[in-house]
């Protein structure tokens, strides 16, 4: 894997679908999990898989994701490793970003060329899960496949928003079409196994993983100058050509998060008491940022089913099904539950704290308040009795501290909230 493979990750477009998370940084650098970024993920899978040379590319680059990978990336020379940021630039030859996901990937060819490899392993940057590609790349290149796509079976109210395939008795894919119709899908019906089949998941989509041999990859990009997709326009059309595609059943946990609803309950699923994906492995790490804190204080909290991240402070009287950040400050008498608390970059010092000139309150979250259904970005300030309650009895929107994207409030990264504010 080390010689022959060379990934890379579509760190995202405009970044729209995760948006505010995504106001004041790239998508790969949204906090997840309480103390990891997006990118750690398939970042954390390649090392596991033994690929040491990764791309990540993003449509605009921000110092909180040069930050990260430039802490928490560091390889040795002797394995010859980088993960390296490229940002949509302007070239002579280009003067666009990025327009879509496979032009993204032939923008950024030329810096591939300095080193050698066989294979290109495309991943996306949004999604929770933990693979294998050393099985991926053996059947890849034990049927001597050109491309190969990573894919998991689904049901029918998600198959619309997925690439959906039907395969040969070889695994090839014989037909391809990129999120059909409700009305269209009997049609893209497939023979799963009865583990998935008995859960309605009987069509085949596409994880948005691909690993194509190096060449099939420059002679498509040459052959179909104009195509920006890989879903839309390389994918199906490579079928089209006969080029060898074949799929890649994995049979493991796998979720988009690509959206702040699939964001939020992807989250709060890790604490499940069984998660169905598993952080607490002796072996495969999910890397991240190594950043010395202290151990989380905690003062008369009752706690159920929730995650706390290391160097926080906590009086709160209850907290219930919440991811609790890095950092995190959260004041006496205070109920979180069903929420993401991503905590703060840095302390604020007692002296910071009493010198402060203007009236508002410090980082983190103050007294009595009551906070669900919430995702609180990192380095808020929420005074005290503030009261946020998400729910579909909220109409979507921007207001003026916060948004509301399907019933979930969204207070933005470094937003103040002042004493007693209901939402
Ligand atoms: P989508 O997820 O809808 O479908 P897309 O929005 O193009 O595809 O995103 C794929 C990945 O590329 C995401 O991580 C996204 O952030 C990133 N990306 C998108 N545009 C980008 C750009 N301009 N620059 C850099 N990165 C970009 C795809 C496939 C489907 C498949 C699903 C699985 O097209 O066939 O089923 O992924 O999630
Ligand atoms: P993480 O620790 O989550 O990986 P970062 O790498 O983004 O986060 O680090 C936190 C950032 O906050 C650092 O760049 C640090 O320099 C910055 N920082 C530290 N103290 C302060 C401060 N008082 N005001 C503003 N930024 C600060």
């Amino acid at each position: 894997m080390r010689r022959k493979v060379i990934a890379v990750i579509l760190g995202g477009g405009q970044g729209t679908r995760l948006f505010p998370l995504t106001k004041m940084r790239s998508k790969p650098a949204v906090p997840v999990a309480g103390k990891y970024r997006l990118v750690d993920i398939p970042i954390s899978n390649c090392i596991n898989s033994g690929v040491r040379r990764i791309y990540v590319l993003t449509q605009f680059n921000s110092a909180s994701l040069n930050r990260h990978i430039k802490n928490s990336y560091n390889f040795d020379v002797f394995s010859r490793g980088f993960v390296d940021i490229l940002a949509a630039e302007q070239t002579p030859e280009s003067k666009n970003w990025y327009q879509g996901t496979a032009d993204a990937v032939r923008q950024s060819i030329h810096h591939m060329e300095n080193h050698s490899h066989e294979h290109v392993l495309i991943l996306s940057g949004d999604q929770l899960y933990q693979m294998d590609y050393r099985k991926m790349m053996k059947k890849h290149e034990d049927n001597d496949a050109d491309i190969t796509i990573g894919t998991i079976p689904v049901v029918a109210e998600d198959a619309t928003g997925f690439g959906i395939m039907k395969t040969n008795k070889e695994g090839f894919i014989e037909s391809f079409v990129e999120k059909p119709d409700y009305d269209d899908l009997d049609q893209w019906k497939s023979e799963t196994p009865e583990k998935f089949k008995k859960d309605g998941r009987v069509y085949l989509a596409s994880m948005g993983i691909y690993i194509f041999k190096k060449d099939i990859l420059n002679d498509l990009f040459a052959e179909y100058e104009d195509a920006t997709d890989f879903g839309k326009e390389i994918i199906p059309e490579a079928i089209k050509e006969d080029y060898q595609v074949q799929s890649y059943e994995f049979d493991g946990y796998w979720t988009d998060i690509g959206t702040i609803k699939s964001f939020f309950e992807a989250n709060l699923a890790l604490t499940d008491d069984l998660p169905q994906f598993n952080l607490y492995d002796n072996e495969d790490f999910i890397y991240t940022h190594a950043r010395m804190l202290p151990a989380s204080k905690l003062s008369g909290t009752t706690f159920d089913h929730s995650v706390l991240a290391e160097g926080c402070l906590v009086e709160a009287s209850r907290i219930e099904r919440s991811i609790i950040g890095i950092r995190s400050r959260v004041g006496k008498g205070t109920t979180i539950e069903h929420s993401i608390i991503m905590g703060n970059d840095f302390f604020q010092s007692q002296e910071e704290i009493e010198q402060s000139t203007d009236d508002n309150p410090p980082m983190g979250i103050g007294q009595r308040c009551f906070i669900s259904n919430a995702i609180i970005d990192k380095n808020v300030k929420i005074g005290d009795d503030v009261r946020i309650a998400g729910g579909d009895h909220l109409e979507d929107g921007e207001y003026e501290h916060y948004h509301v994207v399907d019933g979930i409030v969204i207070i933005p990264k470094g937003e103040i909230i002042e004493d007693g504010t209901k939402i």
